[in-house]
């Protein structure tokens, strides 16, 4: 005999989380994800209520969503962007296309690429990355406001609108110049250089992928292609969420989240909210596998795949602290089993950790963020 609360967790069909459901229309509307969101803040809130760390509630950050960080807040930010293509690259000697700090964070994944990727270290290494990136941001540019993320969902009635990409003062420039006949998949609004705004200017040094030597120098525009397609089809509020409630362990979460068709039930996400955001953007470096943090907002799309993980994660706290899969790309070539004891270590660009020391956001060696 199995009482119905126990039958209940057991079921991890849409809208149920632990005991508790949301409507369709809750969940279209973004507000089911809202109250995850919530959960999520007061869970890791109250793990801060015992802890022994330095981090503390004074003293954890909060990561929030673009549009809800204040103009000259978001300013301030842009600016350390700018500031941290100034600063030195640490992969001096390897090729003279790498500029600047902000290029080393291209190099770093071009070199970890095949194996963070549909591999165990998918999550935890997005996590160290962007948090690597926002330490250098604090440390070497004094930005002091909050890391920013980008809820792709809020834009899939028109990302030319958004305002991450309007091309005003307080967004992270415009969309690319229209070209004909370019796009991913449903084709694109833009495809040419950037036109206004915010890194009109900024110069991608080296890439693509398919280029001969990719780290050799290749100055060139950064190019953007919106579109509203793939966000509305693969990265809606709706997919964010559901996404959340149909994973019942890390692994079918991470194949959810990048649509990995080695797992059936994770073929329906196609695209998923993970290629669905980066193929909003596209372009060049945007929509190279590689390349694609030399786009300054990966940061914000690899900030919301976080969210999503640190919002499921703490949904199951006691049960979710887990590693699986292996340490290659879709397993080619084939590879052990990821686990929680190795290490990763992305020195010169950032510090060495046991994935286990990344999945508490709060656990203070080395996080100690939360969103909202
Ligand atoms: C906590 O302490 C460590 C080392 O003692 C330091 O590197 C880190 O920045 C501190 N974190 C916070 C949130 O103060
Ligand atoms: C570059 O320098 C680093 C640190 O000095 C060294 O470990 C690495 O082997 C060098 N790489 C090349 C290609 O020379
Ligand atoms: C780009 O550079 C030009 C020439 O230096 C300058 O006039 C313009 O203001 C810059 N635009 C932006 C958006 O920074
Ligand atoms: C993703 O969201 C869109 C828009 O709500 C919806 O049409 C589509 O069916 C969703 N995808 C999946 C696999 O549920
Ligand atoms: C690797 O993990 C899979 C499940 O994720 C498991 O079935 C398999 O036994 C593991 N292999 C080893 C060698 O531990
Ligand atoms: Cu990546």
């Amino acid at each position: 005999m199995c009482p119905l609360w126990l039958a209940l967790l057991a079921t991890s069909y849409s809208g149920l989380v632990l005991g508790q459901t949301y409507s369709q229309d809750d969940i279209n509307s973004g507000k089911a994800l809202q109250q995850m969101s919530k959960i999520a803040y007061d869970t890791s809130m109250k793990r801060l209520e015992g802890s022994t760390s330095n981090c503390t509630k004074d003293t954890v950050h909060v990561r929030k969503e673009w549009r809800n960080i204040p103009g000259p807040e978001r300013i301030a930010y842009r600016k350390a962007v700018e500031c941290l293509m100034q600063q030195p690259n640490v992969y001096q000697n390897i090729s003279a296309g790498p500029k600047s700090m902000f290029d080393s964070f291209g190099v770093l994944h071009y070199y970890l690429t095949p194996y963070v990727h549909n591999s165990a270290y998918f999550l935890l290494f997005h996590r160290l990355y962007i948090w690597t990136y926002e330490q250098k941001l604090r440390n070497l540019c004094g930005y002091t406001g909050s890391f920013p993320y980008w809820e792709w969902g809020l834009d899939a009635g028109g990302v030319e609108k958004s305002p991450i990409f309007d091309g005003s003062e307080t967004s992270m420039g415009s969309n690319g110049a229209k070209v004909g006949g370019g796009g991913f998949g449903f084709g694109g609004s833009g495809g040419g250089c950037v036109t206004t705004g915010p890194f009109k200017n900024y110069t991608v040094n080296f890439g693509p992928n398919t280029a001969r030597n990719p780290l050799a120098p290749n100055p060139r525009c950064l190019k953007r292609d919106l579109n509203t397609a793939m966000c509305a089809t693969y990265a809606s509020l709706r997919n964010t969420t559901e996404t959340i409630l149909q994973s019942p362990d890390v692994e079918s979460f991470q194949a959810n989240v990048q649509g990995d068709f080695r797992y059936p039930a994770a073929r329906k996400w196609a695209m998923a909210v993970h290629g669905g955001g980066h193929f909003t953007i596209a372009g060049d470096p945007g929509g190279d596998f590689y390349f694609s943090p030399l786009e300054p907002v990966f940061y914000l799309h690899h900030g919301s795949i976080d969210r999503m993980y640190w919002i499921w994660s703490q949904l199951d706290w006691a049960k979710r602290q887990t590693m699986a899969g292996t340490i290659t790309m879709m397993n080619q070539p084939r590879s052990r089993n990821g686990t929680l004891d190795d290490v990763l270590d992305i020195k010169p660009v950032g510090g060495s950790f046991k994935f286990r020391e990344l999945l508490d956001t709060v656990g203070g060696t080395p996080f100690c963020f939360v969103y909202e």
